[in-house]
């Protein structure tokens, strides 16, 4: 068995190292910096992938994108019946349905928001449309999690992987103020060994320029 995983500075990837190390299975990990100018990945990044995005995974030969087939796939293969409901489990639904929701529905408007200030704002036409989807989504994760600990089920799932990236970067674009559940539950998250030690091998998820 072998797993590498290109990571990327200030990314996607860190979710992937988060789960290898929840699922204590070893790996190699190939790091990537951003350029500098264009904050875009390196051409390193493109002669491992056509896409050149992160996370890319290469397990047992085959290269593989997307961080929710990457989980999907890592979770089949090592998950060891662990961190996913069984297909026959009446949690399975909604465990795909919180997968695919976090970077099918969510993650455009909340990157678009995160990024427009580097780009000059969303502009009139684009602000009232992005705004109010961020708040309907947020406040949709944010009520289904009142009281839970996790996504799904009572342990945590790549769902929840999935998710807590876009929190990360929703907390950076100040747009979690009005969302106490999931504030506590990225908190909570943010405190398990792993997604601790994932830090600490990939570095900070959010690029913070020095004041
Ligand atoms: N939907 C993809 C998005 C991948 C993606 O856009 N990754 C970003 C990093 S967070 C990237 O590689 N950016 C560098 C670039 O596109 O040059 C996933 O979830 O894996």
């Amino acid at each position: 068995m072998s797993i590498i995983l290109h990571h990327l500075e200030y990314s996607r990837s860190t979710r992937i190292i988060w789960l290898l190390e929840e699922m204590k299975v070893d790996y190699e990990m190939v790091r990537h910096a951003r350029n500098p100018e264009t904050f875009r990945s390196p051409e390193e990044l493109a002669a491992v992938h056509p896409l050149a995005k992160a996370p890319t995974v290469i397990v047992d030969g085959v290269t593989m994108v997307e961080s929710g087939a990457i989980i999907e796939y890592l979770i089949e293969r090592f998950g060891d019946g662990g961190f996913a409901p069984a297909p026959d489990s009446p949690d399975r639904a909604r465990y795909l349905e919180w997968m695919h929701f976090a970077e099918g529905t969510m993650g455009m408007p909340v990157i678009l928001t995160a990024l427009a200030p580097r780009f000059g704002g969303l502009g009139e036409a684009l602000t009232p449309f992005i705004t109010a989807e961020v708040t309907k989504l947020l406040g949709f994760a944010n009520d289904a999690l009142a009281g839970r600990e996790f996504l799904v089920g009572d342990s945590l799932t790549g769902a929840d992987i999935n998710l807590c990236y876009l929190l990360e970067v929703a907390t950076a674009a100040q747009l979690m103020s009005a969302y106490p559940e999931l504030q506590r539950y990225l908190a909570t998250m943010q405190a398990r060994p792993a997604y601790e030690k994932s830090l600490e091998l990939g570095g900070p998820i959010i690029f913070r320029p020095a004041a």
